[in-house]
């Protein structure tokens, strides 16, 4: 009983997980885990459900097949269902996987192939001419992406022979030296970069405008026919040589192996070479060749029986660790990094890696010159799994007590797992500081990134945001890699910033836990700097999602000379201090007024209209309900019932504090 339980608690963990997860990665194309380990969820969620299957309900993401359409493009209902691959994550999982096939099919032959990391696709053509294109969507209803599609030059518009109709499946993917040269440009642009070439291939195919996916030099290999009339197909590896003949890119090899040791050293050797090949592979494919035996295996609901889809473990390696550096971020907290000697991880050279904080690296044991194992998380954030041998004579890494750029005295508090610097002077903050309240989310100025920043702060023209609007192109001009057009184009980005919204100056201040949301909703509810600077703790508390520990952040970094100072100094450069954004004063919502006896100044009518102008109401008689009842000379009964229910009673006068 307390196995079906328990199973039944992690069933509804998995399904949440899985669902959240998979919105991240099919609808949002922005993961937060690795593919492996979604697909490890994905396969313990399977195995509970397998064990009690009364423990399947309408949304396990085990009842799809992949993701979910978002709605954007017009549907395409699949006439052949896009199946998804049973994964396989041993060789002694391929070995089972190879008996349940011959217990129907003895004489089995199958084709290996690589699974390429991109997003599938359906292809349809009428008399040769390419008709339509999809995206897999939940494998039964995709979304039309035709013009997207077209414009990838290795999809034939036409095909060689005027077949009469054939539909195909493949998988759209970014060749690895494509997404590089992109990453670039975006960090150049001071855009978020993708993280890998599959959500690059996935924002580009996602694109409204074709123009901007052909830009994008987007690839695709194809590895299926769903459907053909016209043409008599027995096997796989015939409908690849036939489909190759009709103009199609096929996957770049598939080897016919007669037995699963074929196939198993097939897939070893597509293993070694893996990280050589100029596109993303995660796994590589074993199909049952003859389609007279698939049709015997069949299909699961699920899966074809058919294949499997043997997934490689993120590729791990050792190293040595020959340096902890330590770097000082804008709020003062140290953070360690190891420096490995470099080696090749996953197709790309790793020499560093974030060890967050002296708890993950006591966790770890982590060391100065030792051995550690290293991956790359998401197949791109390097990692430092564990220590496999510490160096002779080595002692326990203790992040250092004095701040390595200006040597005051670190801290670390109660509840935090960072060690920080208090020093406000800082140069290493200061820099941070700078460096954020430039960036794109801040105060946006164009042309102040992190090297500009280091040069002016390096040359003594600016140590504090406030400089910034001081720096003329003649100061500008002189420095080295500065020319009068970019001197010129500075001044006048960051004249530019100066009639930035309130919420982008408050959010660059950088005022400790105030992010961008934050920042907007104080901009709003104060709608000035001076009414901000002014609030105190309780008035801001009283914004929906503010809590003590923010609250307090903000009455404290106004109490601070340095920050008022900063703040009258960017006042006196002429930088906006408004919020463009009016918001509707609700104080009195869902507030309740009864109006009796004769006002010293207002009429009935201009209570009211007050009233609910900041969204309350008013009503007639009093009774539980009423919030408060504004009473003027000669008020009567209503005066009397409202002193008796205990309610608050207020003179114009106090009504007036009310609604300053
Ligand atoms: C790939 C790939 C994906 C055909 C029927 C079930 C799955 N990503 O490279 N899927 C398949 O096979 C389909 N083959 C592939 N090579």
């Amino acid at each position: 009983m307390a196995e079906f339980e328990n199973s039944q608690k992690r069933a509804a963990e998995l399904r949440d997980l899985l669902n959240y997860h998979s919105r991240k990665y099919y609808v949002e194309d922005s993961p937060e885990i690795e593919d492996f380990e979604y697909d490890r969820l994905m396969r313990e969620l399977s195995e509970i459900e397998e064990k009690f299957p009364e423990l399947v309900t309408a949304d396990s993401p085990t009842r799809r097949v992949g993701g979910v359409a978002d709605g954007q493009f017009e549907p395409v209902a699949h006439d052949v269902r896009m199946e998804s691959l049973q994964d396989a994550f041993s060789i002694e999982e391929l070995r089972a996987f190879d008996s349940r096939v011959r217990e129907t099919v003895p004489d089995a032959t199958y084709v290996v192939e690589p699974k390429i990391d991109g997003l599938s696709v359906s292809l349809e053509y009428s008399n040769g001419i390419f008709s339509r294109g999809s995206t897999r969507g939940d494998g039964n209803v995709g979304e039309n992406i035709s013009a997207n599609l077209c414009t990838i030059n290795t999809i034939p518009l036409k095909l060689t022979r005027e077949i009469e109709e054939i539909e195909v499946r493949g998988e759209v993917y970014m060749p690895r030296e494509v997404f590089i040269k992109l990453v670039e440009q975006q960090e150049n642009n001071e855009e978020k970069p993708f993280r890998n070439p599959r959500n690059a291939a996935a924002g580009s195919l996602r694109q409204k405008n074709p123009k901007i996916t052909a830009q994008r030099k987007l690839d695709i290999f194809v590895f299926n026919v769903q459907k053909v009339n016209g043409k008599v197909l027995t096997s796989h590896k015939q409908s690849l040589d036939y489909i190759k003949e009709l103009g199609f890119k096929t996957v770049p090899f598939y080897t016919p192996c007669k037995t699963i040791d074929e196939a198993i050293a097939e897939i070893n050797r597509i293993g070694e070479i893996r990280y050589t090949l100029p596109f993303d592979i995660d796994g590589a494919v074993i199909k049952v060749d003859d389609f007279s035996h698939r049709g015997e295996l069949g299909s699961t609901s699920k899966f074809p029986k058919w294949a499997i889809a043997f997934k490689y473990p993120p590729e791990e390696k050792q190293t040595k660790v020959i340096d902890i550096e330590i770097n000082v971020g804008r709020t003062g907290v140290l953070t360690p990094t190891a420096v490995f000697e470099p080696v090749l991880v996953a197709g790309s050279m790793i020499s560093r890696a974030t060890l967050h904080n002296q708890d993950f690296i006591s966790e770890k044991d982590i060391r100065i010159g030792d051995t550690v194992t290293i991956r790359k998380a998401g197949d791109i954030i390097p990692e430092v799994l564990n220590v496999v041998e510490h160096c002779e004579n080595s002692l326990p890494y203790s992040m250092p007590e004095l701040c390595p750029s200006c040597g005051a005295k670190v801290v670390r508090e109660d509840d935090e797992a960072a060690v920080r610097c208090l020093n406000t002077d800082c140069p290493a903050q200061l820099l941070r500081n700078l460096i954020h309240f430039c960036s794109r989310d801040a105060m946006d100025i164009e042309g102040l990134g992190e090297s500009n920043l280091e040069l002016f702060v390096r040359e003594g023209l600016i140590s504090t945001p406030a400089d910034i609007y001081s720096l003329t192109a003649e100061q500008i001009m002189p420095l080295e890699r500065m020319a009068e057009q970019s001197a010129n184009n500075l001044v006048s980005a960051i004249n530019e910033s100066k009639k930035n919204d309130l919420s982008k100056l408050v959010f660059a201040l950088g005022i400790r836990h105030i992010g961008q949301k934050a920042a907007k909703l104080l901009s709003e509810k104060f709608q000035t700097m001076t009414a901000l600077m002014n609030a105190d703790f309780d008035e801001i508390m009283t914004i929906d999602g503010f809590g003590k520990i923010m609250a307090d952040s903000v009455v404290d970094y106004f109490s601070m000379p340095q920050c008022i100072e900063l703040v009258d100094r960017l006042m006196a450069s002429g930088l906006n201090m408004k919020s463009l954004k009016e918001v509707k004063d609700m104080r009195f919502e869902g507030k309740t007024f009864v109006l009796t006896g004769t006002l010293p100044t207002y009429s009935r009518n201009e209570a009211s209209a007050i009233i609910e102008s900041f969204g309350g109401k008013t009503a007639s008689s009093v009774s539980k309900k009423t919030s408060y009842v504004l009473a003027g000379e000669e008020a009567g009964s209503k005066l009397k019932k409202a002193t008796d229910l205990g309610i608050t009673v207020l003179t114009e006068e106090q009504f007036n504090e009310l609604i300053k």
